[in-house]
């Protein structure tokens, strides 16, 4: 189990002061100047050496995707967007960075501007997080008003500005370049890549869109050093992790932990164990809703890291573990799922658009049993014909649960269907 002295969020539960007297309290803005005073390419270079991986779903390494920004300017201006518009299922680890350790992420957005040469940053927070807003804002003016932000940050001779930006409802928005697109004021739509957003971002600029997580990690891992933080996790998989952890445990709750953290471990230590005793587990989405389910079987042995769960054809995902037990109808869990990916699909791209809504109708009708059983063959292959025939990673996401509960849960399906038939059941509401 990770030692108190290794959590980066050490204000997580908001047992502290948040405010920049707490934080300072706590090593937040301890030294920043001297870590600007690195300069940038051995910041770049420390995060690139700690193995950090993005923090918001797809794991992409922080430090590379760092060092596609253009070095020297031509002329236009680059660009930090920090992607806060948390949204998908499950998932409320960087609400609790932003509502009670605030300064982590301030400071983070510093010093990963600077290593970019970018001038400005945006935070793109989720319309609904109100109070994180509040807590925000209050976090930004604090550090502008001591001079650790705005014209010569920290005495640095770097000047920063940075602005909190309102979403407006939209799961879409947390797609990076849909996220862009609503920044510019425009309805959010995912933009094809290439380019990507370092070539051609913001108002056309070079941009790096970042996770809160991956970014409020980022002064903590520039004091410890690299080697510190890749000395959490197996290799590839390295550092401290924050897991939300909701569903049939005693005490769900977002804890930071190592990254290669046994899954068993995790639920036992931090949440009381699964209701009723780790036998009446069924299943586990280990990383928000867009990720394949574990069954139980699988589950005994899971490490929670990136490369463990994508050979278990899952994934790590944005580390929201919702964990079902005996109880579930795991049909209509993911039922559920289906009518919230048809629900956010922005509609630009025919197989998102129609293949959402398709599989959600097939899958209301396996719910009830209504449906035959070639269906399930038939709503596999909807939902090969939606994987990567999509501009952005929505379509996938749609496709890859359904395809886990075809792959774990196929005989409860049928077993459903056929009861049907029998009549030896009615229905299964399905509100
Ligand atoms: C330059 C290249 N940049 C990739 C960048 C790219 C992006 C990052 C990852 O989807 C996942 C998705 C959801 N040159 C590059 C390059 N990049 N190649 O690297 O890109 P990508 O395409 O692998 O993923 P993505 O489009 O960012 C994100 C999954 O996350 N997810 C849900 C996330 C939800 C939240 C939330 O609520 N906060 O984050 C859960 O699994 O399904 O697979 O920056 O530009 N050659
Ligand atoms: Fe929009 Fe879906 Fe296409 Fe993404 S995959 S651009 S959400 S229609």
């Amino acid at each position: 189990m990770l030692k108190d002295q290794d959590r980066i969020f050490t204000n997580l539960y908001g047992m502290h002061d948040r405010s920049l007297k707490g934080a300072m309290k706590r090593g937040h803005w301890d030294g920043t100047a001297k870590i600007l005073a690195m300069g940038r390419d051995a910041i770049v270079q420390q995060v690139k050496d700690s193995g950090l991986r993005g923090r918001g779903g797809a794991g992409f390494p922080t430090g590379l995707k760092w060092s596609f920004m253009p070095k020297q300017s031509d002329g236009r201006p680059s660009y930090l967007v920090v992607n806060a518009d948390e949204s998908e299922p499950g998932t409320c680890k960087d609400r609790e960075i932003m509502r009670h350790d605030p300064h982590t992420l301030v400071e983070g957005c510093l010093i990963a501007s600077f290593a970019m040469g970018a001038n400005a940053c945006y935070i793109y927070i989720r319309g609904e997080y109100i109070r994180e807003r509040e807590a925000l804002q209050a976090a930004i003016d604090e550090a502008y008003d001591a001079g650790l932000i705005g014209k010569n940050a920290c005495k640095s001779g770097f000047d920063f500005d940075l602005y909190l930006h309102h979403g407006a409802g939209a799961y879409i928005c947390g797609e990076e370049t849909a996220m862009l697109e609503s920044l510019e004021g425009k309805k959010g739509m995912p933009r094809m890549k290439p380019p990507f957003p370092a070539a051609s971002g913001l108002y056309g600029c070079p941009t790096t869109v970042n996770n809160v997580e991956s970014i409020a990690v980022v002064p903590t891992i520039l004091r410890r050093g690299a080697t510190w933080f890749s000395s959490f996790g197996r290799p590839n998989n390295a550092g401290t992790k924050l897991f939300g952890i909701s569903g049939h445990v005693a005490n769900p709750c977002v804890v930071e932990e190592a990254m290669s953290i046994p899954l068993k471990e995790l639920l036992e230590k931090h949440c009381g164990g699964v209701r009723g005793g780790w036998k009446n587990l069924k299943a586990v989405i280990p990383g928000g809703s867009s990720v394949p389910m574990l069954n139980a079987q699988q589950c005994d042995d899971a490490i929670m890291d990136f490369d463990w769960l994508r050979e278990a054809r899952s994934g790590l995902g944005t580390a929201a573990v919702i964990v079902m037990d005996q109880s579930t109808d795991v049909i209509k869990a993911i039922w559920r799922l289906s009518k919230f990916y048809k629900h956010e699909s922005c509609g630009q791209c025919t197989p998102c658009r129609e293949g959402t809504g398709w599989m959600m109708r097939v899958m209301d009708r396996l719910v009830r049993g209504e449906a035959e059983i070639e269906e399930i063959d038939m709503l596999l292959s909807v939902t090969k014909q939606v994987e990567g025939h999509t501009i952005c990673a929505l379509g996938d996401a749609a496709a890859w649960p359904i395809q886990g509960l075809i792959r774990q849960f196929r005989d409860e399906i049928e077993d459903r269907i056929k009861a049907k038939k029998t009549g030896r059941i009615s229905a299964v509401a399905a509100e």
